[in-house]
């Protein structure tokens, strides 16, 4: 019996770890990791907007939802070591809101409510790889956890999914947001542990 119960612990436990990446251990509850207090946001005075070259480009709440809301289960990998699998978002892909952008900047200042900033790569932010999220486990994200809106990019630590999000300011070069100039990677591939510089 106890042979029984260790061996199907096992194989789940080996299904589950070829999803994780090195160093990171699975959590069932979901943490609140925040840099500082957490802004009053609302739908109404949310909007999102992305500065390239040519200006300014603007999208209130209700415009970004008409781009096309989508369904993603994903997991997302903290560097603080904590990985959380399966869960359920939904948003919609930064692919419509660039489709409507034309820029030949290649590196995105991803800038939060509260004056939070972490960068990404333009092209990571494509392909069906980041979202802006309204929801997470079936419910309206909640104020700590970035609600009414945030950035999801969980193909990278999750300190790229900057929180309260409003909007990108692109630039020709690569620049470190909040946390990559207080010691985190630039980049932070958390299948490469690409955790700290
Ligand atoms: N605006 C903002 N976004 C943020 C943060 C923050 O402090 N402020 N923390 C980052 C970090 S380090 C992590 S791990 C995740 C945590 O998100 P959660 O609190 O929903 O788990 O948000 C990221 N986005
Ligand atoms: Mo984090």
């Amino acid at each position: 019996m106890a042979t029984f119960t260790r061996g199907f612990g096992g194989r789940r436990r080996d299904r589950d770890d070829t999803r994780l990446p090195p160093g990171q251990t699975l959590v069932a509850d979901w943490p609140v990791m925040s840099a500082g207090a957490t802004p009053t946001v609302t739908p109404e005075t949310w909007s999102f907007s992305i500065r390239t070259e040519s200006g300014l480009h603007e999208w209130s709440w209700d415009e970004v939802r008409a781009l096309g809301v989508e369904d993603v289960t994903v997991d997302v990998h903290c560097v603080t070591h904590w990985t959380k699998l399966d869960m359920p978002w939904r948003g919609v892909p930064l692919d419509k809101l660039f489709a409507q952008v034309d820029t030949a900047l290649g590196h995105c200042m991803v800038h939060s409510f509260g004056g939070y900033t972490t960068n990404v790569p333009l092209d990571e932010l494509l392909g069906g790889r980041s979202w802006i999220a309204f929801e997470a486990d079936g419910a309206p994200l909640t104020p700590e956890h970035g609600g009414p809106a945030r950035l999801l990019v969980p193909h990278l630590y999750f300190w790229k999914s900057a929180k309260w999000v409003r909007g990108i300011v692109m630039h020709g070069e690569d620049e470190p947001g909040f946390w990559e100039q207080n010691g985190y990677n630039m980049h932070g591939d958390p299948w490469k542990e690409e955790r700290y510089w």
